[in-house]
């Protein structure tokens, strides 16, 4: 078959939409009216024997999957995976052996509680799944933008997301926490409080899916051809650095494009400018370990980069969208038990419990046993074995042979192999069954205060506004008190802060805590979005709000500096029809200002002409634009005739702020690697 009739997964292309092509029913038969139900006579009843309508409509009836009990709401990208290091001291994985070598790989973001139609902007965690297609099997390393977790035990998960989702009696509210059931079961949860810092932080809005860390969350095994062991944290490093929007903006963004991020990520590899995260491993010894503070096996508890450096070993470039959502993202699937050779599991609870739960969805939610035969799923390395038949088998064992042992000689079929195939590590287990939560995973506050002491001024501000506007939201004091009490115990500032916000004058007990915190844990830089932001523009986008008569030079100078830098640029207008320039020429427009609000990008410029700008000033959503602009201290260039504009809306020119000019627009670039102008936020 040529490559024209094979899809990305390597199955035949059975369905083609070629408008030279007849059009056929499923089973083939060429279809000559797809207009007009077969009916008796021109008014009369439609037909039982209509197959063509009744296929279709049966068809269309059955179109929707059950969507995904978490994570509905995702996107996937495909790509590869290139290794840079070896590392078969470390590990014998095929896909760990060659410096060079390029795995093809599925990766779907995605956030956690909303619907499958909700909104991108979702204050919530980021999923973040990889699978590696190797020569020795699927691997899947399904992590989140965040490293660690709420819960310590996987038998708690199915509650943890039934207080986030929807109220059962009510169906709401939807794709957010910020509600009693979800704080409810926080603050009975103590465990869960180091995770909810990081989800009151900026972590959970960010910019865009590309400029967002990931993290395998469980400590893991990498075992070496000779059967040695070592644990091992797996992180996403994004080469463009780490960005988020604020909360005021995620609010407008999810008006403005409830698909922000999915726009943003197809836009980006459509554009060619392909997102790239370094694939880091945290390694250490079963010294290290038993020296650990915490227990490696806690998924609530991370390794500071400072204690265990990050040691990069290869690149992942999305480079390719999918050619049909719901083949590719919508039933990929993807297992926590697809581990190849060489990669172990651990005895962390949380991963043992979603080594079940994984599997088991897929068979809900894809229908049957066989989702490896469907193509963004299927290995890409050979498959053999006896497993045959279930519904949807798209092959079989062929030959008469379908058990082993056999004796049918060389086509009995395929056989174990105890060289190459999987081999758990020999780790010895001993103990009284029991159901009992370890001592050791008992401090729940003191990395939650290291998180604290690691942020910026501004991002512990955005912490403390995040828990006061979610706690606002929860109708019980008690539950505010009780996060409160919770709060304490992670740091007075954070506590003092969010009780003021919600207008509590007195604070509660601190909650007893179940060991001692350790109160001396250092800071650590990784931990904060800021100090590891971008150091370019590039890849951000600028929104160049141009009217009629505006300046065509300062126009294309600036469109010129952006590109330069790998930045896009999209023109905003009065009209979509674009604005005709000083040189009479027509800028078209990629958003209409009703419709391109300044939430949409990272940067703008005011270039107007006298007229425009007087006639702008009064314009609503152009004040808008300005304003949110100003308030979400995003850097502005402005040109004189853009002044009224902005003193409408009380944007006085400050250190954030450029004037633009044709010369300039360098200037004006290079201030925009700072992202945003902070300072103005600090009143
Ligand atoms: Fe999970 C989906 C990540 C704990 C049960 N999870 C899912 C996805 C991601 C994660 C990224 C979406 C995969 C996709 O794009 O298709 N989950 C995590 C992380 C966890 C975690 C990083 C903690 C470290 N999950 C977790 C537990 C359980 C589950 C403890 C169950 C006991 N997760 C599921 C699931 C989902 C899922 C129900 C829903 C859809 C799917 O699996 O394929 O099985």
């Amino acid at each position: 078959m040529t490559d024209e009739t094979l899809d990305k997964g390597g199955a035949p292309r059975q369905q083609t939409t070629d408008r030279n092509r007849t059009m056929t029913t499923a089973q083939g038969g060429p279809i000559a009216d797809d207009q007009n139900s077969l009916t008796a006579g021109p008014r009369g009843p439609v037909l039982l024997e209509d197959h063509v309508m009744r296929e279709k409509i049966f068809h269309f009836d059955h179109e929707r999957i059950p969507e995904r009990v978490v994570h509905a709401r995702g996107y996937g990208v495909h790509g590869h995976f290139e290794l840079t290091e070896a590392i078969p001291e470390l590990s014998c994985a095929d896909i760990f052996q060659r410096v060079g070598e390029k795995t093809p790989t599925f990766t779907r973001f995605s956030t956690v509680a909303g619907n499958k139609g909700s909104a991108d902007l979702a204050r919530d965690v980021r999923g973040f799944a990889t699978k590696f297609y190797t020569r020795e099997g699927n691997w899947d390393l399904v992590g989140n933008n965040i490293p660690v977790f709420f819960i310590q035990d996987a038998i708690k998960f199915p509650d943890l997301i039934h207080s986030v989702k929807e109220a059962p009696d009510r169906g709401f509210p939807q794709a957010q926490s910020a509600h009693d059931n979800f704080w409810d079961f926080i603050s009975l949860s103590p465990e869960a409080i180091h995770m909810t810092l990081w989800q009151m932080s900026d972590r959970t809005i960010p910019r865009s899916l590309r400029f967002m860390e990931g993290f395998g969350v469980h400590t893991f095994r990498l075992v070496n051809a000779e059967g040695k062991s070592h644990y091992v944290k797996f992180h996403w490093k994004p080469k463009q650095g780490l960005q988020s929007v604020v909360w005021n903006e995620a609010l407008k963004i999810n008006g403005a494009d409830p698909d922000f991020h999915r726009r943003d990520m197809w836009d980006a590899i459509d554009a060619g400018d392909f997102p790239q995260w370094d694939l880091g491993i945290q390694v250490f010894d079963d010294a290290f370990a038993d020296a650990f503070e915490f227990d490696i096996l806690d998924a609530t508890k991370l390794i500071p980069e400072e204690q265990v450096p990050v040691r990069i070993i290869g690149t992942l470039t999305l480079d390719a969208n999918v050619e049909n959502f719901f083949a590719e993202t919508e039933q990929v699937a993807f297992c926590t038990q697809n581990i190849v050779r060489g990669i172990d599991h651990t005895n962390d609870p949380l991963l043992q419990g979603r080594n079940f739960s994984y599997l088991d969805t897929q068979l809900k939610r894809l229908g049957g046993p066989n989702f490896t035969h469907i193509p963004v799923n299927a290995p890409k390395c050979p498959v053999h074995n006896f497993q045959q038949d279930g519904h949807m088998a798209m092959r079989n064992p062929k030959g008469r042979a379908n058990y082993e042992p056999n004796s049918w000689g060389e086509d009995g079929g395929p056989r174990e192999n105890p060289e190459l195939g999987f081999q758990s590590y020999p780790e010895q287990v001993d103990g009284i069954k029991q159901r009992t939560r370890s001592e050791t995973f008992a401090d729940h506050y003191s990395q939650a205060r290291q998180f604290w002491i690691s942020q910026t001024e501004i991002e512990q501000d955005h912490i403390i506004a995040g828990y006061t506007f979610e706690l606002s939201k929860c109708e019980h004091e008690k539950i505010r008190l009780r996060m409160l009490s919770h709060l304490r115990n992670v740091h007075k500032d954070l506590a003092k802060g969010v009780a003021d916000g919600l207008g509590v004058t007195e604070l509660p007990e601190a909650a007893t805590p179940a060991r001692a915190p350790i109160t001396d844990l250092p800071p650590s830089d990784a931990l904060s979005i800021l100090k590891n932001g971008p150091k370019s523009f590039a890849g951000r986008k600028l929104g160049l709000f141009i009217s009629d008569g505006a300046d065509a030079d300062l126009v294309s100078a600036l469109e010129k500096a952006f590109e330069a830098e790998g930045a896009m640029v999209a023109i905003v207008a009065p009209r979509i029809g674009g604005a005709t320039l000083s040189d009479g020429s027509v800028k078209a427009a990629d958003e209409k200002i009703d419709g391109g609000p300044s939430v949409l990008f990272d940067a703008v410029a005011l270039v107007f002409s006298q007229e425009g700008g007087e006639a702008l000033s009064a314009n609503k959503p152009a004040m808008d634009f300005v304003s949110d602009a100003y308030a979400h201290a995003k850097v502005i260039g402005w040109t004189d005739a853009a002044q009224p504009l902005m003193k409408a809306v009380g944007a006085s020119p400050d250190a954030g702020m450029a004037k633009l000019s044709e010369e300039g627009a360098g200037d004006f670039v290079t201030l925009c690697r700072k992202l945003r102008h902070w300072e103005r936020t600090l009143g």
